[in-house]
């Protein structure tokens, strides 16, 4: 039932050390869709490690069958045949709604091993968390005692895919939902995808792209909304739900009125009468995820009315059904005058929602970017993150590596990640992190969680670079609990991935956990970002931003470089944060190097807290990445013969390409710099 693409961390590879685990017994309170689901993969994932396919039972028959060893149950929570050992309190009111327990227990069959969820979502869950450990180094049957529940409500992925089977910003091949317009006919991919999804805990996914074009404005009309029904329906097979991304002028292009205005009557009864067309064909429906007034797409402001007035309006229509609107902030002018410094679009998401605190509906979420500008390789973290105590937030990140190496360099993005989530916004006293925000625990939000722009395409190997399936996996398992470990996190991804051999898990963990520092170092040192080659973003321009109306300028000129962000003489930002955060960046002297220049203007012979000038800072890291790229080749060519050819020459390829395109990112910094500065290196190095 499988498709022949890469199996990602799901391939389940022949493991000597295994027990046979010849049945599965299943509780009748374990039925349902998902259950199926759960069930499936058990027995496919045990039959591809083992050789054999688990023999699968209901209880009642457990006495007469030869299940003498080994074995799993499946049940719920709630299940009158559970064994008194597992009918305690303290598993029936820990199991959150889509939490898991794993229990080992001794039984007059042999050692079972318990499935229990509150819900069959539960059971889904627990499954693929049985599977990751029966995979990981040394498992044999373990003594299993464990209770999980997800801290995240919301564990989404947004696709920027197009119907034409383009991906905005994808760099792993073609959409695998769309062609030509159409829905894809084969749906194995889908079905797969699935899986790799509720594997890592995923609950919700959005099929298109924000950037809601003209085919795509009718994905919620009679022409498509079968075939969204159809994906809506693998996907709840995996537990998850299926979103859109709307056209906020869909009464007009769709409906025929004149207006989109979202106080006018007749705008508000028309998508009411939309969300009852929808529910009708999908009554699980997620919801909309809106992109307004942003980029040139249409949006309340076109008539003169709030954010708040735009995303009610629609939370009105989803209300009756339980659909929510996430509504994005990424909401900035993006035609900005270079003379103008009072301008800064960093400031954008919070001077346009903050003021809205409280206005919004309960089930309306804003969902933030991580950083105020544009998944920079690193910005600050967002100040509207934690900063409206009355308004449901959901975080964003980018697993798509647009500014960071579109998956032909390596960057392992789990260390910026957990980086992000472990910031304290001081917004209630210390110990406020961004991920206690998003995980509701801060304030009472009715929802919140995380979202990303996913990195797959239809590539064989889903992400381009195999080595980029560790950010989905990474991002799947952070969403579910922001505590894990980096390298519990990149451990449990090589062992399924790659298998138990020690080299590889311990060359491909120092790969990773050393990329995004190696990536930094040979593009944008200290904060500053931007020096991209416009509308791709691939490759070093250090004014290809500079001199244009988008305005992301970094205002280096022959004296210094950066931003200056600050409330004494800059563009205020530092002054949107929580009084801790902002004295910290408005000052020089506790401002951190890596962050410098976004928030301040300094000339090139400024002394960083390393004791390195910016200028000498500049260069240093920049021969550094290029030799740090060379670390990455010689310790993966370590491993040639313990990887399987196919992928360990994509690698390769990838990695050759990566050292080639880092030395163009070295000397064109280093040589508009010098040139800039007229300060030497005070090594010699050869810079053009
Ligand atoms: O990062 C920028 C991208 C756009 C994208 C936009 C957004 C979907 O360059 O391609 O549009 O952000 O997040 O809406």
């Amino acid at each position: 039932p499988y498709s022949s693409a890469d199996k990602g961390w799901l391939r389940y590879e022949k493991r000597q050390d295994l027990p046979c685990l010849s049945t599965i017994v299943r509780h009748s309170s374990a039925s349902g869709e998902a259950a199926e689901s759960a069930i499936r993969e058990l027995r496919y994932a045990i039959l591809q490690m083992t050789g054999n396919e688990p023999e699968l039972i209901a209880t009642a028959n457990l006495s007469e069958t030869a299940a003498h060893g080994p074995h799993i149950q499946l049940a719920m929570v709630t299940a009158e045949d559970l064994p008194e050992a597992l009918q305690t309190k303290e598993l029936s009111q820990h199991l959150g709604e889509e939490g898991f327990a794993l229990r080992s227990l001794p039984q007059e069959e042999g050692e079972a091993v318990y499935i229990i969820g509150k819900t069959e979502k539960g059971l889904l869950y627990g499954t693929f968390h049985l599977l990751r450990l029966l995979q990981s180094e040394g498992q044999t049957l373990p003594q299993l005692d464990i209770i999980e529940n997800p801290k995240n409500p919301l564990r989404m992925m947004n696709h920027w895919d197009n119907m034409d089977g383009s991906i905005e910003r994808g760099y792993a091949g073609r959409s695998i939902f769309f062609k030509d317009n159409q829905f894809v006919q084969n749906d194995e991919r889908i079905r797969d995808y699935a899986r790799m999804m509720a594997s890592i805990g995923i609950n919700g996914i959005s099929i298109n792209n924000v950037n809601v074009h003209k085919v795509e404005t009718k994905l919620i009309t009679s022409e498509f909304l079968p075939d969204v029904a159809k994906v809506a329906g693998i996907f709840r097979a995996y537990g998850i739900k299926l979103f859109l991304s709307v056209n906020y002028a869909s009464p007009i292009q769709l409906g025929g009125l004149e207006t989109a205005d979202p106080l006018d009557e007749r705008v508000g009864a028309w998508w009411k009468t939309k969300a009852e067309e929808i529910y009708d064909a999908i009554p699980d429906f997620g919801g909309f995820v809106v992109k307004a007034d942003s980029e040139h797409r249409p949006g309340p402001f076109t008539y003169g009315r709030t954010h708040a007035d735009g995303s009610n309006m629609l939370a009105e229509a989803l209300e009756p059904y339980g659909g929510i609107v996430i509504w994005r902030c990424f909401v900035y002018n993006c035609l900005q005058d270079w003379r103008d410094r009072t301008t800064d679009r960093a400031r954008a998401a919070y001077d346009h929602f903050k003021p809205l605190d409280g206005q919004f509906k309960d089930n309306v979420i804003l969902q933030i970017k991580n950083g105020p500008m544009d998944f920079q390789v690193r910005e600050g973290v967002s100040p509207l993150l934690g900063a409206m105590p009355n308004t449901n937030q959901i975080l964003e990140f980018q697993i798509t590596q647009e500014y960071t190496g579109q998956q032909r360099h390596l960057c392992y993005l789990i260390p910026q990640w957990k980086e992000i989530l472990d910031f304290d916004t001081y917004a209630k006293g210390a110990k406020s992190e961004i991920k206690k925000v998003v995980s509701g625990e801060l304030y009472p939000y009715a929802h919140s969680g995380i979202s990303a722009v996913i990195n797959v395409g239809d590539d064989e190997n889903w992400t381009g670079h195999t080595l980029a399936q560790a950010n989905l996996y990474g991002y799947g398992r952070l969403t579910w609990n922001p505590d894990l470990s980096e390298q519990q996190i990149t451990s449990e991804w090589i062992h399924q991935t790659f298998g138990n051999d020690h080299d590889v898990v311990e060359q491909v963990s120092s790969m990773l956990a050393a990329s995004w520092g190696i990536y930094e170092s040979y593009t944008s040192p200290l904060g500053v970002g931007w020096m991209v080659n416009p509308e791709h973003h691939y490759g070093p321009n250090v004014d290809g931003y500079e001199y244009s109306v988008w305005g992301t300028y970094h205002f280096a000129d022959c004296d210094g470089i950066g931003v200056n962000r600050t409330v004494k003489d800059g563009t205020g930002y530092t002054g949107q944060y929580f009084p801790e955060n902002a004295e910290r960046y408005e000052s020089l002297v506790t401002c951190p190097d890596k962050l410098l220049l976004f928030f301040h203007h300094v000339p090139y012979t400024h002394k960083l807290h390393s004791g390195s000038t910016v200028i000498q800072h500049i260069y240093d890291t920049h021969f550094a990445g290029v030799e740090g790229v060379e670390n990455l080749i010689q310790q993966w060519s370590s491993l040639e013969g313990k990887i399987d050819a196919k992928r360990y020459a994509g690698v390769m390829a990838r990695l050759e390409h990566q050292h080639k395109h880092s030395k163009e990112w070295r000397d064109i910094i280093n040589t508009y710099f010098y040139r800039k500065s007229g300060i030497a290196d005070e090594q010699n190095r050869t810079i053009y």
